[in-house]
């Protein structure tokens, strides 16, 4: 976002009041993973994982993610978070997919994916917030939406998750100045038009806490949004808001973007009108965005950040009290993906699970007979689950066909078992094998 339009249409500048930080985090690991909603198991469908690598397939409440990662794929090193959401993929005309690469946001450097995250204070600076307490974790949305939420359109939580369609690509452009979920270029569902310079996936998590709970059965409960009527020219992203007695405790506004770079089909977009941008889960629509985060700061330091820390544009070098890694550090910071399964660098024939295309407007619905591996249910499922160890690997999937080139490029697959493609990268780039399946050039 174009933070001095956002500060002068909030009237924020004179007083400077604004308070965030701001950090990229690169992809830690793209899989059907998602230990808070379905731990032990194969999530239903596609994640992309960014922070900590003490991520795994289950996070007990007990766990201490500062402690258990090694590294972080974030530019602040205390934070080893996990942090994920659902993935883009594009819809071919003959009904196969790809996964929409991304590039890095604005002044967040030179991230490999990953998401821009955000811990934003309330405007009034007399009001402190808490550091979220270890174990805390929490979602925001509902993979299974097809439809707009039955909210109040001027409630906070009406502006929770929203697209960005950038016409053009530069920081102080028109399309990139209004606050997110605010202005013309933004929607609740997925652009229905060609956004020529990408997308930017805006999501935000409810910031009124109930004070008691680390979690909750729905993993939202124990969270709320906080009230007030949104200015729709400034969005939320610094409202004051006040929070519900039920969740009286006023915690940091995290908020995710995640800039998704469409421009490479630009010129494969459908003329019917249909809609070639699914989300992982099999939507159509983006209704169902969600995220979800796993706290995993070192003790006091995300309060230090947030009670020191008043920079107007968030920039990292602008918060002494936390440590920085450069971006190679970030990028070198992965995990191999535990499922079997190829889910981005090649074309693949369906969405991984069993996400057929739901258009809704009606709730999505699990497929009862998957046959995807070791698939999981909201509800039960109806063959047991098997646990994530004894997962009997697919057969090996056909080869994909040559990519032309001598050379790849920049964040280009060069490598992985069935990779046919080109194994060099462009100078200065070397190949380097993230999984089984997958090295990069990075
Ligand atoms: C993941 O969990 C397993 C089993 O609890 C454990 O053995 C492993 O070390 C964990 N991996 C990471 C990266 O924390
Ligand atoms: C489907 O279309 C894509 C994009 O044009 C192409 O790369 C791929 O080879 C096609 N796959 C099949 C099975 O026709
Ligand atoms: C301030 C602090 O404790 N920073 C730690 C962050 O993580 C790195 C390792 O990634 C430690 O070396 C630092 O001590």
């Amino acid at each position: 976002m174009n933070w001095k339009s956002l500060l002068t249409s909030v009237g924020l500048v004179a007083t400077g009041a604004q308070a965030l930080i701001r950090f990229p985090c690169a992809q830690l690991v793209t899989e059907r993973l998602d230990p808070l909603v379905t731990p032990g198991q194969v999530s239903p469908h596609v994640h992309q994982v960014i922070g900590g690598n003490g991520f795994n397939i289950t996070m007990p409440l007990t766990g201490d993610l500062a402690k258990e990662a090694t590294c972080t794929s974030c530019k602040f090193k205390e934070n080893r978070s996990n942090y994920w959401t659902a993935i883009l993929y594009w819809k071919h005309k003959n009904g196969t997919f790809t996964r929409v690469p991304q590039f890095p946001n604005h002044l967040t450097g030179s991230p490999n994916g990953g998401m821009t995250v955000y811990y934003i204070q309330p405007t009034n600076r007399q009001r402190k917030v808490r550091e979220f307490p270890k174990g805390f974790r929490m979602i925001t949305g509902n993979p299974m939406l097809r439809q707009r939420k039955a909210v109040d359109a001027t409630s906070p939580e009406a502006y929770a998750s929203t697209f960005r369609c950038w016409e053009t690509s530069g920081f102080t452009d028109a399309s990139n100045g209004s606050p997110p979920g605010a202005g013309r270029y933004d929607t609740v569902d997925l652009p229905k038009k060609r956004c020529p310079a990408g997308i930017r996936a805006n999501l935000f998590f409810p910031a009124c806490w109930d004070g008691k709970n680390i979690d909750s059965p729905d993993h939202t409960s124990h969270m709320a949004f906080f009230q007030g009527r949104v200015d729709a020219g400034s969005g939320i992203i610094l409202m004051e808001g006040t929070c519900p007695t039920t969740h009286p405790v006023r915690m940091p506004l995290l908020f995710f973007e995640t800039a998704w770079d469409t421009r490479p089909f630009n010129n494969e977009y459908p003329t019917d009108g249909s809609q070639p941008l699914v989300l992982s889960q099999g939507d159509p629509t983006g209704f169902g965005h969600h995220g979800d985060y796993m706290f995993g700061w070192e003790e006091g330091k995300l309060q230090s950040a947030m009670d020191n820390c008043f920079d107007l544009l968030g920039l990292p070098d602008s918060c002494r009290q936390l440590a920085q890694q450069p971006d190679a550090d970030m990028n070198k910071c992965v995990q191999p993906t535990r499922i079997n399964e190829r889910v981005e660098g090649v074309i693949l024939p369906e969405l991984p699970g069993c996400n057929p295309i739901q258009n809704g407007p009606g709730q999505a619905t699990m497929i009862r007979d998957c046959k995807a591996l070791s698939t999981t249910g909201f509800g039960n499922p109806v063959t047991p689950v098997p646990p994530i160890s004894t997962v009997v690997p697919l057969p090996p999937t056909q080869p994909s066909p040559p990519v032309a080139g001598p050379a790849q490029t920049r964040f280009g697959q060069c490598g992985g078992q069935g990779w046919s493609g080109p194994t060099q990268c462009v100078a200065p780039y070397a190949c380097q094998a993230t999984n089984q399946w997958y090295s990069q050039c990075l």
